[in-house]
């Protein structure tokens, strides 16, 4: 197995798939902002998923209350001691919060990391398919673009400004990934290890895209599940100018970039290829 996940599938008559994590679990990291009336359906949903996760809340301190409404959840008994939360004092971007995250989730062991929204629209139906595609690879991207455009409510120019995103991102950086941009997606714990997090930079979209070309600079194995995703129901878009900007420059620095930070990353080359 990719990323060393020790699982063991057993197919029931309704031919549901179980999967136990002894030692290195799987953990799914949500970062929010305001989500408080998103939050109680995530967590409940995430938890009742075969997959067995745990969920990690990283919040950045709500004005909504959402760092509340999470710490009721990780305490409430249907949680099992499943349900975590990591409160940062200032909003500082999604990037950040991923990152304090992931720190977080290396810290205690966990074998792989699942990034998912907590607007809805990254349906935790699809953790199982994540969680299995990593027996094979050491990214699994959750993908809107492998059979044409999967996504729902989603009006025009957003999907136009979301294919065009990603047409340009891999015009630039060479990715060889359909999706670029998407936010559900799960990570092995050797990518993370070898891809030297405290120097990533973007914060936005680009955050994605970043730790993407990372891994494939420092040779992990990357692939795709298709998703359908949905546009969020409650709560407000987070999407800023300085994210529109970061999303245009930072590509065209990863390319310039690529050669410096392949030497800062020698130990996952080694560890991808072993
Ligand atoms: N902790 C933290 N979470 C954030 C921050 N900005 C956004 N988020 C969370 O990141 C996830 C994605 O943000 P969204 O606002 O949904 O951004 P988006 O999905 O790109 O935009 P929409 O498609 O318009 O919803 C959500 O769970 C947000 O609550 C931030 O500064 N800090
Ligand atoms: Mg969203």
């Amino acid at each position: 197995m990719a990323n060393g996940i020790t699982n063991s599938m057993t197919n029931t008559a309704s031919s549901t798939v179980s999967i136990e994590y002894p030692e290195n679990r799987v953990i799914v990291v949500t970062p929010t902002y305001n989500e408080a009336d998103n939050l109680g359906r995530l967590v409940r949903e995430v938890l009742r998923q075969p997959a067995r996760v745990d969920l990690l809340v990283v919040d950045d301190d709500s004005p909504d209350g959402t760092g509340r409404v999470a710490d009721a959840l990780a305490a409430a008994p249907e949680s099992q001691g499943r349900v975590h939360v990591l409160h940062r004092t200032a909003k500082e971007g999604l990037g950040r919060a991923y990152l304090a995250g992931f720190g977080w989730a290396l810290e205690r062991g966990y074998g792989a990391v699942v990034e998912m929204d907590a607007d809805l629209s990254h349906d935790p139906l699809y953790l199982q398919g994540l969680v299995e595609a990593a027996g094979g690879a050491d990214v699994v991207i959750g993908s809107r673009y492998l059979n044409g455009i999967s996504v729902i409510n989603w009006p025009l120019r957003r999907i136009l400004l979301s294919w065009g995103a990603n047409w340009y991102v891999r015009t630039v950086t060479r990715l060889a990934v359909n999706d670029c941009t998407s936010g559900y997606r799960l990570y092995s714990r050797r990518v993370l290890e070898a891809v030297d997090l405290p120097s990533v930079r973007s914060n936005g979209y680009s955050f994605q895209v970043e730790m993407t070309f990372r891994a494939q600079l420092a040779g992990f194995r990357i692939c795709e599940v298709p998703i359908i995703f949905t546009e969020r129901r409650a709560g407000q878009s987070k999407l800023s100018q300085g994210v529109v900007w970061e999303s245009l420059l930072m590509p065209l620095r990863l390319r310039w970039r690529a050669r410096a930070m392949r030497r800062g990353m020698t130990a996952g080359v080694g560890q991808a290829r072993a």
